[in-house]
């Protein structure tokens, strides 16, 4: 280990985040009652300018009234460059109660872009007497913000965890896409000339390098990350797999865009009985190897050491948060 210890965040199951326009109140309940492990109540690019400051005022409104049951709340403001963020951070935190656990940013480009609303959150916080301190997930969506990243992720004790948001990335980057967070067939591999043997073409994943860097810069500074949108709902067998692809590099869940996407992030971002069962035998094996005084033993034909330990014990953690 580092002489510097990684003090970890809040811990939260985060697995699934629901993403519910503040414009549409209809949605509010559905999403109280779904199975989702984190909901974001929005009040930027998901509610048009004429709707913002109605929007607003839903949430607050939703925020007192509607039982949110055992789920985490959080609301997305607006962006720094707009006029409607400080009243949303304002009237929010003035008027919504306590049952707000965490507020997004979004487009955070600069650590002193997170400074700055945690300038405003605490005094605000301070003023209405808050018991619980607001956390803050940050999305990071444009090339300022990657480019910024590990700065971000420790700008504040608030901060909780990280988002890919791959719809405003592709923007900010101008990569060749309109589709929200899927492949693109003309990012691919094919196979060299060789000889009269067939040639193959492999679609490769674009997100591949945004996702790794955001979850280092996250880890790091022990934050969650999380991957964005998948903006074709009508497609679970893409939402896996880009799901899938984000988790095994690290990330903890996903957003979902539509009520659907939600069983198959909470599903996803779980561990299986069997990765339950495997972990159990690793910490056993290596109880018993420690016993004997050896660090590194086989299990199954394959090497298992010390390091080995700390992923069974988080994935077994893991299990027992979700199983409550
Ligand atoms: O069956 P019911 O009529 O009772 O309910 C519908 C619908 O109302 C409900 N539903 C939702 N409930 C809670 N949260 C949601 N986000 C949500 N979306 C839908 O589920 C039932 C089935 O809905 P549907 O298939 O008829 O879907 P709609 O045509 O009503 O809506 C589709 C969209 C995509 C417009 C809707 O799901 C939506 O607004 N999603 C959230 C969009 C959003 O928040 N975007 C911002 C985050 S993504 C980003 O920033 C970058 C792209
Ligand atoms: C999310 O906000 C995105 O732009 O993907
Ligand atoms: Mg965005």
């Amino acid at each position: 280990m580092s002489f510097t210890l990684v003090e970890q965040a809040t811990p939260r199951l985060n697995r699934s985040e629901l993403a519910v326009p503040g414009s549409r109140t209809e949605l509010f309940e559905k999403a109280a009652q779904s199975d989702v492990d984190v909901i974001f109540l929005d009040c930027e690019d998901a509610v048009a300018p004429d709707e913002k400051e109605q929007a607003r005022k839903n949430i607050i409104e939703a925020l007192n009234d509607i039982d949110w049951g055992k789920k985490t709340m959080s609301v997305r403001i607006n962006g720094l460059d707009t006029h409607y963020m400080y009243r949303d951070v304002v009237d929010i935190l003035e008027q919504g109660g306590e049952r707000l656990d965490m507020i997004m940013i979004p487009k955070v480009g600069t650590a002193a872009d997170v400074y700055a609303v945690d300038m405003l959150v605490t005094q605000v916080e301070a003023a209405v007497k808050r018991k619980k301190a607001i956390g803050f997930e940050l999305i990071i969506e444009t090339a300022l913000g990657m480019a910024n990243v590990d700065e971000i992720a420790g700008a504040s004790k608030r901060n909780e965890s990280l988002h890919f948001g791959v719809a405003d990335y592709a923007a900010s980057t101008k990569a060749r896409t309109t589709v929200i967070g899927g492949p693109h067939p003309d990012y691919g591999v094919l196979t060299d000339r060789d000889g009269d043997a067939p040639r193959d073409y492999h679609w490769g994943d674009m997100w591949h390098y945004a996702i790794s860097r955001m979850v280092v810069a996250a880890r790091a500074n022990g934050l969650r990350p999380v991957d964005g949108p998948f903006g074709d709902f009508s497609d679970p067998d893409g939402y896996r797999a880009q799901a899938n692809r984000a988790g095994v590099l690290g990330c903890e869940g996903k957003w979902a865009i539509h009520p659907s996407q939600v069983a198959l992030a909470n599903e996803l971002f779980s561990p299986s009985d069997a990765d339950v069962t495997k972990a159990k035998r690793i910490l056993e094996a290596m109880e018993q190897a420690q016993k004997e005084g050896k660090g590194a033993v086989s299990l199954d034909g394959r090497l298992i050491d010390i390091a080995s330990i700390k992923q069974a014990e988080n994935l077994v953690a893991k299990a027992a948060v979700i199983a409550g």
